[in-house]
């Protein structure tokens, strides 16, 4: 990948879920030294700070959900910085918990859709967020942004999604922990799936490049939304949402490797990471490792496998 444009977009977003602390995203990653290890590799970097949600009523605690209101107010901002930011640069979402991806997608598919190209997103997580309003039992809004942007659920009182993400063109990497609702809501489309056992068996790389041809194919756009529990906790403690058997620091780095040598990734988010969970910076500084993977950082050149060719 040649010199890039990086935007970075703090999105600090605490309202996906009941635990608190994704709040301190956005500042652990900067404190970790995002910028300069972006800039190390040739990049230009431009930190635009952090979105604030749209104004919104407050919540009343009331509901089956947790923080509908703040949540639909962030997806609104959020969706506006993604688009604005697409039209200059590759923008890097520092999250701020999963729920920050309703507005992220939804921006960045309404800027795919001005350039006449398909967008793709690979989704690397523990876990599906296919709910719909409905089937979540936690109320968790984090657990839902792909049933929202992929249009396969009513949100009522979200903003519509005009440019929805055809569930053919995300491909999930890393399960582990799927509802049984999400389950069965996912055998009706055509959504990529690769749990664990998959990876253990047949490798990362493989699911990957698969994919990363098909976004060749298609001239497509690609956002990488990447949780911080895709990882194994005992490589990456801070998040809440912890479970075992998950990516190894390798498969992390290799997967980010591979796209960066496909030269296809448009868009990233950074998300889950809760620093009060974390053990002296480790898993911060882990996340800012894999992002300089995915933006170019290596030990040697290789011949590398030519997309967009
Ligand atoms: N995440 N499926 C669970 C729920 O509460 O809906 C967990 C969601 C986790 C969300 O990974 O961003
Ligand atoms: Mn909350
Ligand atoms: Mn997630
Ligand atoms: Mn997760």
């Amino acid at each position: 990948m040649s010199s890039r444009h990086c935007i970075l977009v703090g999105a600090p977003v605490d309202s996906g879920k009941r635990r608190t602390g994704c709040l301190m995203g956005p500042d652990a990653y900067r404190t970790a030294g995002l910028a300069a290890a972006l800039e190390s590799l040739d990049h230009t970097v431009e930190d635009i700070g952090n979105v604030t949600p749209a104004p919104h009523a407050p919540d009343d605690g009331t509901g089956p959900l947790h923080e509908p209101n703040l949540t639909r107010a962030w997806t609104e901002s959020l969706s506006e910085a993604a688009e604005a930011a697409m039209a200059r640069g590759l923008p890097i979402f520092l999250g701020g918990d999963h729920a920050l991806a309703l507005g992220t997608v939804r921006g960045v598919a309404n800027h795919a859709a001005s350039e006449g190209r398909p967008l793709f997103v690979l989704w690397l997580d523990a876990h599906s967020d296919y709910h719909s309003l409905d089937s979540s039992d936690s109320g968790n809004l984090h657990g839902c942004p792909v049933r929202y942007f992929t249009n396969q659920a009513q949100f009522d009182g979200f903003p519509p999604v005009p440019h929805p993400v055809p569930p053919e063109n995300v491909c999930m990497i890393g399960l582990r922990s799927v509802d049984t609702a999400e389950r069965e809501a996912m055998e009706q489309v055509g959504i990529q799936r690769h749990d664990m056992r998959d990876i253990d068996e047949n490798g990362i790389a493989r699911p990957l490049t698969a994919f990363l041809d098909k976004v060749a194919a298609q001239n497509g756009m690609l956002h990488v939304s990447l949780d911080v529990d895709f990882l194994d906790p005992s490589v990456a403690p801070a998040v809440g949402t912890t479970v075992p058997g998950g990516a190894t620091v390798r498969e992390g780095h290799l997967v980010c490797e591979i796209l960066h040598d496909s030269g296809l990734m448009t868009s990233m988010d950074l998300v889950e990471l809760n620093p009060f969970l974390d053990e002296r910076g480790r898993t911060a500084h882990l996340m800012v490792d894999l992002c300089a993977s995915a933006m170019g950082r290596r030990v040697f050149d290789r011949p590398t496998r030519s997309y967009n060719t």
